[in-house]
C-alpha cells in the first residue's frame, strides 16, 4: 500500500478513535497504540528500510509530518480532557460555606466567680487589699501560727491532705492572712480568696475542695463593734438593706472571741422552711477577735494591735445569691447551668 494512503489511514483511525476518548488513561493508550514503539506509525517508519533510496527523504518527512499533526492532536484533547477532569474534581470536592452547622458552645462567667467580684468590690471600697499565696503549704503556716496544736482535731488526718509531715493543701486561706502579718507591719486590711481542700466526701453540701473568701484587719483600737459593722455592710451589699444580720458566739483557735454570723433565709425571708431547716437563718461565716496567741506568733505587739478576721465560704454564699440548692452544680461545668448566669 501506497505510504501516503497509510498515513491517511492511521490519521483518520485515531480522529475517529478519540472522538469516544473521555478519560486520560484512554488517551494514554491510544497514544501508545499509534506513537509507541509498537504503534502503527512506528512500524511505518520501520518499514522504510524497504524503499528505495530515491522515495526514502519524501517518505520520511511524510510520515514526520503526520507524527507531528497527530502529537498536537493527541496533545489537545490531553489539555481537553485534564481541565474537565480538573472541573469535575473541584465541582465534587466544593464546600458549601452556607450549610449550617454546629456552633461551639459558649460559656459564661462562673456564678462563683461573678458573687467574688462583688465581694471584693465591696471590700477594696472599704480600704481593703487582695492577697494571696500558695495552695500547696507548709504545716507551719496553715496549723502552728494559727494556734492549731499538734493534737488539735482539725489537724486530723481526716480532715487534711497531707503531702508529707511538714506540707499539706491549705484547708483554708489564713496561711495567706498568718504570711502577710508576718512580712507586713500594721495597719494591715486585707481579703484572702482562694481554693482550699479538706478530705470530705463529695455532696449536695460538701466537696473536697472549695473556696473562701478571709479577711484581716490589725491596727491600734480595733474592736468588734469594727468587726460587727464591716460584716453588716458586707450583708447588706451582696444581698440588700432588708437582710438581717445575726451573730452568734462560737469557738475557733484563732480568733477570741469568736462568733459564726447568720443571715435571714433567702428562701423564706426569716419564716423558717427546708432550706434553712425550720430556723430561719443560714449561717454564712465565721469570724472573732484575732487571738493575741496568733498576732505575737507571727510577729506583731498584742499589747499594742488588735485585730478581727472572718472567713466566708464562698460556695455557701454564691448558693445563698442565686438560690442554688446543690453544691454540685457549681462543680461540673454544665453549660445548661452556666448560660443561666449570662
Ligand atoms: C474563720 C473564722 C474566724 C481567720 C483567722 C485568721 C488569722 F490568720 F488572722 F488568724 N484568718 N482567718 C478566721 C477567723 C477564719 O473562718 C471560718
Amino acid at each position: 500500500m501506497d505510504i501516503r494512503e497509510n498515513l491517511q489511514k492511521i490519521s483518520e483511525e485515531l480522529k475517529q478513535e478519540l472522538l469516544a476518548i473521555a478519560t486520560v488513561q484512554e488517551l494514554e493508550a491510544l497514544k501508545v497504540k499509534v506513537l509507541g514503539k509498537k504503534g502503527s506509525l512506528t512500524a511505518l517508519l520501520r518499514g522504510m528500510g524497504q524503499l528505495s533510496p530515491e522515495e526514502r527523504p519524501k517518505a520520511g518527512q511524510l510520515i514526520n509530518e503526520t507524527r507531528e499533526q497527530l502529537t498536537a492532536l493527541l496533545d489537545e484533547k490531553q489539555q481537553a480532557l485534564a481541565l474537565k477532569e480538573k472541573e469535575e474534581r473541584l465541582l465534587k470536592e466544593a464546600i458549601d460555606v452556607t450549610e449550617p452547622r454546629d456552633l461551639p458552645q459558649i460559656g459564661a462567667v462562673h456564678p462563683m466567680q461573678l458573687v467574688l467580684n462583688e465581694v471584693l468590690d465591696c471590700f477594696t471600697s472599704m480600704g481593703f487589699s487582695v492577697a494571696e499565696g500558695p495552695e500547696v503549704e507548709l504545716d507551719h503556716y496553715n496549723f502552728e501560727l494559727l494556734n492549731l496544736p499538734k493534737n488539735h482535731p482539725a489537724r486530723d488526718a481526716q480532715d487534711t491532705f497531707y503531702i508529707d509531715d511538714n506540707i499539706v493543701l491549705r484547708t483554708h486561706t489564713s496561711p495567706v492572712q498568718a504570711r502577710t502579718m508576718l512580712s507586713q507591719k500594721p495597719p494591715i486590711r486585707i481579703v484572702c480568696p482562694g481554693r482550699v481542700f479538706r478530705a470530705d466526701e463529695m455532696d449536695a453540701t460538701h466537696s473536697p475542695v472549695f473556696h473562701q473568701i478571709e479577711g484581716l484587719v490589725i491596727d491600734k483600737d480595733v474592736t468588734m463593734g469594727d468587726l460587727k459593722g464591716t460584716l453588716d455592710a458586707f450583708a447588706k451589699r451582696l444581698y440588700g438593706n432588708d437582710i438581717e444580720v445575726r451573730f452568734r458566739p462560737s469557738f475557733f483557735p484563732f480568733t477570741e472571741p469568736s462568733a459564726e454570723v447568720d443571715l435571714t433565709c433567702f428562701n423564706c425571708h426569716g419564716k423558717g422552711c427546708r432550706v434553712c431547716k425550720g430556723t430561719g437563718w443560714i449561717e454564712v461565716l465565721g469570724c472573732g477577735m484575732v487571738n493575741p496567741k496568733v498576732l505575737e506568733m507571727c510577729g506583731i505587739d498584742s499589747k499594742v494591735y488588735s485585730g478581727f478576721a472572718f472567713g466566708i465560704g464562698l460556695e455557701r454564699i454564691t448558693m445563698l445569691r442565686y438560690g442554688i440548692k446543690d453544691l454540685r452544680l457549681l462543680f461540673e461545668g454544665d453549660l445548661r447551668f452556666l448560660k443561666q448566669f449570662r
